[in-house]
């Protein structure tokens, strides 16, 4: 085995951490080093980890490290190379006496939590870790932690991947194409029904959206509202939010961070703004990215917004400059 990696996951015992924890030490996801494990969760719950432990020791990954589990974040975030954020608090739930219904509160008591891990990360994380927030509301979770964290070296993302994946979904059903020729799946703006899935500049066997969907009514009355919409659409039939394909959505964010992009292509995840395409610095939006081949990931800034794409977009650049300000109390 070449070297070790430690992933840190917190929510490790929610629904999304049963399928996404056995597929980091599967020896796909970070090729063939060992995978140390770190596994996180809430102090009512933390016990449970002692079957999700079993089960993986029992199902024999080669790759596989130590495991450890904990409800203590700042011992766990110790020379975390990894950090895969995907606790938190859901609506609907009563927290302290309340029942949690708006976003405002949903913000600010997630926030909270952002700023302690944030901090813990800042302090104790490696000085170039990697850092995916799946919490919901994603954009600003990462952004209250990459405040807290206040340590430029280290990468804040908030995950668009399964946006991304559910739009080439819709795009290869509209065009009759197989999913693997759908590319360069842009989602821009923030992980909420607000975001703008962009069918200009996806490629559809190498060629751009824009000149092989020619039906406007088809992308602003279905295309859109189907990808913005289908977080809902699952609950709805389901009873239970997007699991597997979150799961899978995180694994193929950590797969293209950690493996050079194609030349030409771009995968889709939010990280900080440094005023690329018009958004404010600092705000945590969805963009293409590319993995250099130095492992750097940058911004791919050669791709043209047609106005209606721009309009589509502000809108979402709206929405997290609001959440920005509801936030602001939490700011260093
Ligand atoms: P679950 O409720 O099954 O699991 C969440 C787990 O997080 C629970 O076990 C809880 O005890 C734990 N937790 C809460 N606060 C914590 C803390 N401070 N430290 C450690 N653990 C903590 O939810 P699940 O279905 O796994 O979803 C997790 C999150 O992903 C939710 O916020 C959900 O909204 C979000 N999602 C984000 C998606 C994205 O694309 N960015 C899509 C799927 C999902 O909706």
């Amino acid at each position: 085995m070449s070297s070790s990696v430690k992933v840190v996951v917190t929510g490790a015992a929610g629904q999304i951490a049963y399928s996404l924890i056995p597929r980091l030490v599967d020896g796909r996801t970070f090729g063939d080093k060992k995978v140390d494990l770190t596994l996180v969760e809430i102090p009512q719950v933390v016990e449970k980890l002692k079957g999700l432990v079993m089960e993986l020791e029992d199902s024999y990954f080669p790759n596989m490290g130590k495991v450890t589990f904990t409800d203590n974040f700042e011992e766990a975030s110790k020379d975390g190379d990894w950090f895969l954020l995907v606790g938190s608090i859901p609506r609907g739930i009563v927290y302290n006496g309340k029942k949690i219904e708006e976003r405002s509160d949903l913000l600010s008591i997630n926030g909270g939590i952002f700023v302690d891990q944030g901090k813990a990360i800042g302090e104790h994380g490696k000085d170039d870790a990697k850092i995916l927030v799946v919490g919901n509301p994603a954009n600003t979770n990462a952004f209250i932690g990459r405040n807290a964290a206040d340590k430029d070296s280290q990468l804040w993302m908030a995950m668009t991947m399964l946006d991304s994946n559910r739009a080439k979904s819709v795009i290869s059903k509209k065009t009759n194409t197989n999913i693997s020729d759908i590319t360069n799946m842009i989602i821009w703006g923030n992980h909420s029904p607000t975001m703008y899935p962009d069918s200009e500049n996806v490629l559809i066997n190498g060629e751009l959206g824009s000149t092989i969907i020619n039906d406007m009514t088809w992308i602003e009355s279905e295309f859109i509202p189907t990808v913005q919409q289908r977080g809902k659409a699952v609950i709805d039939a389901r009873g239970a939010s997007s699991a597997t394909s979150a799961a899978k959505a995180a694994i193929d964010t950590v797969i293209a961070c950690e493996n050079q992009t194609p030349s030409g292509g771009c995968f889709s995840a939010a990280i900080a703004s440094d005023g690329s395409y018009g958004v404010p610095e600092g705000l945590i939006c969805g963009y293409p990215l590319m993995t250099l081949q130095d492992g750097t990931i940058e911004i791919k800034r050669d791709i043209t917004l047609s106005d209606f794409a721009k309009s589509k977009f502000q809108i979402s650049i709206d929405e997290l400059l609001e959440e920005k300000e509801a936030v602001k109390h939490l700011m260093k």
